[in-house]
């Protein structure tokens, strides 16, 4: 059993954690087969932002939003970014978007055509104007570039030319301005994807120097993937930046964080902690990236960034010097054991106090179905055109 009588540096640790919310998630989204809208979804990066606000009100955990451009785009960014800091958080990683346009069929940054990717090195470049506008710190990059046909594009040239775009996003950076480098394993290109995994992700970075990190995103990876021994590997690297939170069963699902596999995020977590980079100046972004189709989408966030919060809490619970003994010494069962104490206690209640203690509500889902808040944005936003992703 897990000693609980002193959890002064257990709440002191997860009191500092951040955990970013993206924009996107507050919009109406689906799969491919159909996109069911729901009743008070934003209609505008605005109304996205007051929803991101009230996950931050009722967890006080969540102070930063993701956006996305085209999807969050504005006339005047710093007007957005004031309107942000009114409702108590700040704007976060600015993602890209090169996989929406008819000019990117055969590719973005990769396409064998140099017009096109002009057009999309362009759009990372404005991205990076944003950042300045916004005052954020991290280029959150994905790309679906890929083939689906062998022979349809010559592979290496497509890495030259995803180095170049790269290089010249990377020479464009700014103050502690950064790179968040994103992989994924398949989809939309189903034969071969340009970055398709981490180590490729790693290459990219390695290449472009100490302001480009990978960025992990839980749901991009080959089934039954070891995403802890990625974390470690890459932290051990200074290469880790960020993660894209989100629960997968088969694919890119993209269902609330913690919500398939609690135990996966927890090994994450407690590799975070061992790495000792879970306090905020270490400078790991801690961000989900989900949807939510059948869901009701705040609520839903809230319970995410919980998730997170009680992955974090289970794993400052483990008990690193007798772990590392039971290591050390060989002891395998009692390793595992050590491990599985942390896991198998119950840290709802530490985390209830913690808000108590901050002035929230211990339950932030009951406190968020009891605000008003659902009914009021039902009420009002009522016409126009709601948000979407646009696919
Ligand atoms: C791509 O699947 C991704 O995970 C990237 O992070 C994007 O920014 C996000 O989804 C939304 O398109
Ligand atoms: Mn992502």
């Amino acid at each position: 059993m897990i000693d609980l009588s002193d959890l002064t540096a257990v709440k002191s640790a997860l009191r500092a954690q951040r955990i970013e919310t993206p924009s996107w998630a507050f919009a109406n989204s689906g799969t491919r087969f159909k996109v069911f809208p729901q009743a008070g979804v934003p209609r505008t990066p605005e109304e996205k932002i007051a929803d991101a606000a009230t996950v931050h009100r009722f967890t006080g955990a969540a102070p930063s939003v993701a956006l996305h451009i085209p999807w969050d785009r504005v006339a005047d960014f710093g007007a957005l970014t004031r309107y942000a800091r009114d409702l108590g958080v700040e704007v976060g990683a600015i993602n890209t978007n090169v996989f929406q346009d008819e000019d990117y069929k055969l590719g973005s940054v990769t396409n064998p055509d140099a017009g096109v990717r002009r057009k999309a090195t362009d759009h990372l470049l404005e991205a990076i104007s944003i950042m300045d506008a916004t005052g954020s710190r991290d280029l959150k990059l994905w790309f679906s570039d890929g083939l689906n046909y062998p022979g349809q594009d010559d592979l290496r040239d497509r890495q030259d030319r995803l180095a170049e775009a790269l290089r010249e996003a990377y020479a464009r950076l700014g103050g502690d301005q950064r790179i968040l480098l994103e992989y994924k394993l398949f989809e939309p290109a189903f034969y071969a994807t340009d970055i398709p995994d981490w180590g490729t992700a790693y290459a990219h970075c390695l290449e472009l120097g100490e302001r480009a990190t990978v960025c992990i995103d839980t749901g991009h990876h080959a089934p039954g993937t070891n995403i802890e021994f990625i974390v470690a590997f890459l932290l051990r690297a200074g290469k880790l930046g960020a993660f894209d939170f989100n629960s997968r069963f088969y694919a890119d699902d993209d269902l609330m964080a913690g919500a398939a596999d609690p135990f996966q995020l927890f090994r994450i977590m407690y590799e975070i902690v061992r790495g000792g980079a879970l306090d905020p100046a270490y400078g790991i972004k801690f961000m989900l990236d989900q949807c939510h189709n059948i869901e009701a989408k705040i609520p839903a966030i809230i319970r995410s960034v919980m998730n997170v919060q009680e992955a974090t809490a289970k794993a400052l619970l483990v008990d690193r010097d007798a772990l590392r003994a039971a290591q050390r010494e060989g002891r395998v069962l009692e390793s595992n054991a050590i491990l599985m104490d942390a896991y198998n206690t119950d840290v709802r209640p530490i985390l209830a106090d913690l808000r108590t203690e901050a002035g929230l509500d211990p339950d932030p889902i009951a406190a968020y179905r009891r605000s008003g808040y659902q009914e009021k944005i039902v009420a009002e936003r009522v016409g126009g055109d709601q948000a979407g992703w646009g696919a």
